[in-house]
């Protein structure tokens, strides 16, 4: 079966629960939809997981684009940090990077560049076929009209794009990302994953309480891991 998830933000306990839950073997394939780092303590315990599974496939989220640049810089002498590097780790401490920071300063060298090479294999999209439905896998996605005219579109529309959900992207294929939690798209949704429009929203906001989400898309079945 192939499973897509998103948003783990560090949330260790609820990923490995998940795993469980939908009794993940070497037959299956997971894509994570990246946000896998920050707010929560065990981000970087995620990443070392997933990277020692292949059928684990991670996209990239703005939270791992940040994580990334900052974890790289900061690896450099303090002395050598810019004032502008500092004022970026704040602002990113601020949005939950200190838990993701103080996990990576307490791996070896090594390790820490296992870490950061395996941040540079994210991918930003993915397209797939699933028992005859067509997926657009993505962290986040531009506006409608940017999306159809798909040339002109940048990594970054991916990362950071502000989706419409009250629109139909694709006739012919469905939207899957994260990034925004369900909650916040329709309150009814809270904690759920959301359908609509041919869009799967599957960030349920595992960090601020609520499951983590996961779709099946072979059979578009919903699992959650409430953690605890
Ligand atoms: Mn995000």
């Amino acid at each position: 079966m192939i499973y897509a998830v998103s948003d783990i933000h560090g949330c260790y306990e609820k990923y490995v629960q998940l795993l469980e839950i939908i009794r993940f073997s070497e037959e299956d394939t997971l894509y994570v939809l990246g946000d896998v780092v920050d707010r929560g303590s065990g981000g970087i315990r995620v990443l070392q997981h997933m990277k020692e599974h292949g059928n684990i496939l991670p996209l990239r989220g703005n939270h791992e684009v940040l994580a990334a640049s900052l974890l790289r810089r900061l690896s450099a002498p303090a002395g050598l940090h810019s004032r502008k590097l500092v004022e970026l780790c704040q602002l990113w401490f601020q949005d939950g990077g200190r838990e993701t920071y103080e996990a990576f300063a307490a791996l070896s060298q090594e390790e820490r560049t296992r870490i950061l090479e395996y941040l540079d294999t994210f991918f930003i999209y993915e397209e797939i076929t699933v028992n005859g439905r067509n997926f657009f896998l993505s962290h986040t996605a531009p506006e409608k009209e940017k999306m159809q005219n798909f040339d002109s579109c940048r990594w970054e529309d991916f990362v950071t794009g502000k989706p419409d959900y009250e629109a139909v992207y694709f006739e012919d294929r469905y939207l899957v990302t994260g990034h925004s939690p369900t909650g916040l798209i329709e309150e009814s949704s809270v904690g759920r994953i959301w359908k609509k429009n041919r869009h799967i929203a599957i960030d349920c906001g595992a960090v601020f309480g609520n499951p983590l989400g996961c779709i099946c898309l072979d059979t578009l079945e919903e699992f959650y891991a409430e953690g605890g």
